[in-house]
């Protein structure tokens, strides 16, 4: 039986807490109570070993050497299921930010076409370097509706059948690219190895486990350098390059006074245009004219969030287990989602309140909601009217129900390489000097999610602390960035707290020993800085003293993530355990056999102090090996 939580053992949050206590007082049901009556879960699944891929089945393999149940109805054993299982999880993931990516380029295009009102090309410069780099010609001197026509259809290109290798992945160092075309690992079309990824998972196709994790680790390269680059570099050429910029954290960021709107998804085509609508200064009265005397407030969950805060300075009310916390405040008058890490609870919870569940993508639905699709064309207009159901939305606000605790944090983001490479003076040497002199240890990305098996923010929080009292640089994105900020580790005094050469570093730059650098998709960015700090080196990612983390993680995306990351050469901690523990064979080769394959494997650990220290361990071992 699994034991009920007391709230304090849900997050470790005062916010949180007392909003978990109003959810109990107004007897709604939170992810808390629904993961309680689903736990414990089944054990095959856990060990990945069911399979569900024909209907033959479904079959469960005990390993154990006393069962019948080795096989399955067509003799797959439990590495081949566990192995493809894994394999399709990751695919799911890699298309979610692939599919992502694709609308950022359907956006461009109809930006170029003069067919995407209110939509803009803010930075010339980013598209125009995208474009050389993508081969455009006169990318540098072309007419800019041009050129973005053009870096769009080149962009498209790059989810096909046509190409040998994906463009982007030119960023990486030589012998990367030479590693993965010797292991038919360098991801070719994004659309195409995803539809090979779920051809070989077929009953009675790819069946060698290692076979198939060499095409899953292609498939998740293919995500994060083709569909999540992509989703981040034209989001930049479209929205703006991010530069440091304040903002604040906290479900305080909540305003009693105002017509609150939260924006939650991933994309920021609709997010960017919700918030234009919402500064409109003759709706701004409006909300004013029916007794919101602050006027509008947009506010940010999750990715999208992180998108409108790293570009806009647009507060963020929580991360993924704050999005339900969020609506029963009460205060809430519109959610406005896109697609990705959306509860659907939301909109049953949303109907506890005045708050409008408004959904405005095609592929993302869900029964209860609103439906206002938003496509390029009709966006301004479509967001207007968004904002004007908000507005009165709030006229059937109960006071007595609104409970707006805590007080907003402070942060610090915007740190796109761009930016981090700026504040060093243009190149990557201050950086890779001070990483030589020993004054930072390592580079360390800490992403992903919050995850009800793990007491919320818990983990994200204490192995961020852990790895810049080591002597990390940390580099956060989507969830984990709600959890630092309101730790209160994104702003410059945090470098108090850093080992000293890491404060140093800090203090006479005036940066934060945690630096925000975007959206799940944004780390792409890490990627790309990993590449530019290895070809500076003249060595292999593989050879970088860096790591990543996701302490907390739940999602497909968050395994693709990881896999690209190895894959890559930037070893990866997991601190929630994948199901893959049931094929002993797997279990090997994602936590050490792919160490001799591609220089970096998984390390998981739930326990957040003993995870620093292993990455430590691992990062010690590479910087005894660049002799530094
Ligand atoms: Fe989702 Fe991107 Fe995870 Fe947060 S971090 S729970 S994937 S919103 Ni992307
Ligand atoms: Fe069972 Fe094989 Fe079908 Fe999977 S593919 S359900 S193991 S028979």
């Amino acid at each position: 039986m699994s034991q009920e939580k007391t709230i304090d053992q849900k997050s470790i949050w005062e916010d949180a807490r007392a909003i978990l206590a109003k959810a109990e007082r107004e007897g709604i049901e939170t992810v808390w109570d629904r993961y309680e009556t689903q736990t414990p879960h089944c054990t095959f699944c856990e060990l990945g070993t069911t399979c569900r891929n024909c209907m033959m089945g479904p079959c469960r393999i005990n390993a154990n050497p006393n069962s019948k149940m080795k096989k399955g109805v067509c003799g797959a054993n439990e590495d081949t299921i566990v192995a493809r299982n894994f394999a399709r999880f990751v695919a799911g993931g890699s298309s979610s930010h692939s599919d992502h990516g694709r609308d950022l380029i359907n956006t461009l295009s109809a930006i170029a076409d003069g067919n995407a009102p209110g939509y803009a090309i803010k930075d010339e410069a980013k598209l125009r370097a995208v474009a050389k780099e993508l081969g455009v010609h006169d990318a540098n001197t072309g007419d800019v509706t041009k050129v973005a026509k053009e870096v769009a259809e080149r962009c498209y290109e790059q989810f096909g059948s046509k190409l040998d290798h994906l463009t982007f992945a030119e960023r990486a160092p030589q012998a990367r690219q030479d590693l993965w075309n010797s292991l038919k690992m360098m991801p070719r079309g994004i659309d195409r190895e995803v539809v090979e990824m779920m051809h070989r998972t077929h009953m009675g196709c790819d069946n060698d486990p290692v076979s198939l994790l060499i095409q899953a680790a292609r498939c998740a390269l293919a995500d994060g350098w083709g569909g999540s680059m992509i989703g981040t570099e034209l989001s930049d050429a479209i929205f703006g390059t991010p530069s440091p910029i304040t903002s604040q954290v906290d479900l305080a960021v909540l305003k009693a006074d105002c017509v609150n709107i939260m924006v939650h998804g991933h994309n920021p085509v609709v997010s960017e245009m919700v918030l234009a609508a919402a500064r409109e200064p003759e709706l701004v009265e409006r909300a004013k004219s029916v007794g919101a005397s602050g006027g509008i407030n947009v506010v940010g969950l999750c990715c999208t969030g992180n998108e409108l805060m790293m570009r806009q300075g647009i507060p963020m009310a929580g991360n993924h287990l704050m999005t339900e916390l969020a609506l029963i405040t009460g205060a809430v008058e519109a959610i406005v989602v896109d697609y990705q890490c959306i509860m659907p609870s939301l909109v049953h919870i949303a109907s506890c309140y005045q708050t409008q569940f408004i959904s405005t993508s095609p592929k993302g639905r869900f029964p209860g909601e609103i439906h206002k699709e938003v496509t390029p064309a009709n966006a301004q207009a479509v967001c207007r009217e968004i904002v004007e159901m908000a507005i009165e939305a709030f006229t059937k606000r109960d006071p007595n129900r609104v409970e707006i605790p805590g007080e907003p944090v402070s942060i610090m983001t915007g740190f796109s390489n761009e930016a981090i490479l700026g504040a060093l003076g243009g190149t990557p040497e201050p950086l890779l000097d001070a990483i030589k002199s020993g004054a930072i240890k390592g580079a360390v990305g800490v992403v992903g999610c919050n995850n009800p098996r793990v007491q919320h923010d818990s983990s994200n929080v204490a192995i961020v602390k852990e790895l810049i009292a080591k002597g990390m640089l940390v580099l956060v994105t989507g969830c984990v960035t709600n959890a630092v900020g309101k730790a209160g580790l994104l702003v410059p005094e945090a470098a108090q707290y850093a080992a000293p050469g890491l404060r140093a570093v800090c203090e006479s730059l005036g940066i934060p020993p945690v630096l925000h650098v975007g959206s799940c998709v944004d780390n792409s960015r890490i990627l790309s800085l990993c590449a530019a700090l290895a070809n500076a080196l003249g060595v292999d990612i593989s050879d970088l003293p860096v790591a990543a983390s996701a302490p907390e993680w739940y999602s497909e995306k968050a395994a693709a993530i990881g896999l690209y990351a190895v894959a890559s050469g930037v070893p990866v901690h997991l601190g929630v355990v994948p199901n893959i523990t049931g094929s002993a064979l797997v279990t090997e080769v994602a936590t050490s056999g792919l160490n001799d394959v591609v220089g970096a494997s998984f390390i998981v650990e739930p326990d957040p102090v003993a995870a620093a220290e292993k990455i430590e361990a691992v990062i010690d071992v590479r910087r005894a090996k660049l002799g530094i």
